[in-house]
């Protein structure tokens, strides 16, 4: 029996997506016959509602100098930060010379806007590519994993910090408690953390599924979030819903006396507990939904080979590794998938081993049906593909359900 990694309860597993290889890890033909593999499933930890994975790859093998993933890669997350940074930059920074500190700053699109004012910053960065872009662009990080001893380092070798930020990165770090530490170490008396990340509800109420991957070690709640923090000292203090990633939290997080808790979070805490959002039985329900979305996806996909009609997946995201695997999608159901990420091009899906193409081939070998692999930024790519649909391709979605879009 597995234990949190929080509280150390025993975990209750609620569901098993199998054998699956790395999220990120698109291949080259060559190196298919020494593909990682590990065992994908969830549990809950009844006692503190904290969502976990039963096993998680070692992050090194995750997360390195040839990291594929680029938040700019994304023109509406790109807007979602600088307005992030714009009211960090208003409401928090008051002290003189301020310190911003990111956990998870990746090519530092967050942290741009603090790096062009002058604002003394640093990022937590482990994948070494995405941090030389990063300082590409005039932002600095430190190539090495959040937790209490990097964080205690930077505290001492350049004082506290006013914030920290962190955008879908701590619900991919394994240790919480060594996190939360971090946090106590390096936050100045009357600093804030201010973290976003895909919320428990969301996935649960969209079937959402392919939020569970190898590199999200957790999908936290606010009643999961407010009991990790607060033997250190730390309290929830505000929690704001968010449409980013098909809908995410932002949690603050104070020093405990600090600042005055919101009634969001009450309310918050009041509406988990009316979800079942710490019950078996909520999971037990996701798990059957989770069968019900990969029959009718399959099912739908096997109809469009049958009818010889053309479908190719659109976007190359971490998540669609999941949903290709668990529904077991190979190139004789997708074709191919597009993506406008230079280091996929040329590569193989992870495990299920369909080509990636460059984005210009979407136009060129315009297939019958589009795939959305990356359904949380359908606004941003229907807007920018009306050509598609005016041509009578059609968009398949799975989340919030299986469809074809009118
Ligand atoms: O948590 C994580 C989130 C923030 O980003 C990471 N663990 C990894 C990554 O997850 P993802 O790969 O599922 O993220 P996205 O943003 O849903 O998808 C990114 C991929 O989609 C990139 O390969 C670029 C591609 N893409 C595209 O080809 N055309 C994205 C957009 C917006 C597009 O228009
Ligand atoms: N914040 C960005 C990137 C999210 S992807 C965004 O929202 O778009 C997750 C990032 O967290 C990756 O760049 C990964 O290298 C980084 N990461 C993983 N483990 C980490 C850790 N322990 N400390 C800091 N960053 C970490």
């Amino acid at each position: 029996m597995r234990s949190c990694r929080n509280c150390a309860s025993a975990l209750a597993p609620f569901v098993s997506f199998g054998r699956m290889p790395l999220a990120n890890a698109f291949l080259r033909p060559e190196d298919v016959p020494n593909e990682y593999f590990f065992e994908l499933a969830a549990g809950l930890c009844e006692a503190c509602g904290l969502v976990q994975l039963l096993e998680q790859p070692d992050p090194r093998r995750m997360f390195h100098d040839a990291y594929p993933f680029f938040t700019s890669s994304s023109a509406a997350m790109t807007r979602h930060f600088e307005a992030l940074a714009a009211r960090v930059l208003r409401d928090a920074l008051h002290a003189p010379d301020p310190f911003v500190v990111e956990i998870g700053s990746n090519d530092g699109t967050l942290l741009l806007p603090f790096a062009r004012r002058g604002i003394r910053h640093a990022g937590f960065e482990p994948s070494a590519n995405v941090a030389a872009v990063a300082a590409g662009r005039g932002v600095s990080s430190r190539i090495e994993f959040f937790g209490e001893e990097s964080a205690d380092n930077l505290a001492c070798e350049h004082g506290q910090a006013d914030v920290i930020l962190a955008a879908n990165a701590l619900c991919h770090i394994p240790d919480p408690r060594s996190v939360a530490a971090g946090v106590g170490r390096l936050l100045k008396p009357d600093g804030l953390l201010i973290f976003e990340d895909p919320y428990l509800g969301d996935v649960l109420e969209k079937t959402a599924y392919d939020q569970i991957y190898d590199e999200h070690v957790f999908l936290f709640s606010v009643t999961s979030v407010a009991n990790l923090f607060e033997p250190f000292g730390l309290r929830l203090v505000d929690v704001e819903p968010l449409p980013t990633h098909g809908g995410s939290l932002r949690y603050t997080i104070a020093r405990t006396g600090h600042v005055a808790p919101s009634s969001a979070v009450e309310s918050w805490l009041a509406k988990e507990r009316a979800h079942g959002l710490d019950e078996l039985d909520t999971f037990e329900a996701f798990r059957e939904a989770c069968e019900r979305s990969r029959d009718e996806l399959v099912g739908l996909l096997l109809r469009l080979r049958a009818d010889r009609s053309r479908v190719a997946g659109y976007a190359a995201t971490s998540k669609s590794t999941t949903v290709l695997n668990y529904c077991g999608i190979g190139p004789e159901l997708v074709e191919f998938v597009c993506d406008t990420t230079p280091q996929k091009h040329g590569r193989l899906t992870p495990g299920s081993h369909i080509p990636v193409r460059p984005h210009a081939e979407f136009a060129a070998r315009r297939p019958d049906y589009a795939l959305l692999l990356a359904w949380n930024h359908r606004d941003e790519i229907l807007g920018r593909e009306r050509g598609f649909s005016e041509a009578g391709g059609h968009w398949i979605v799975h989340v919030p359900r299986v469809e074809v879009l009118a």
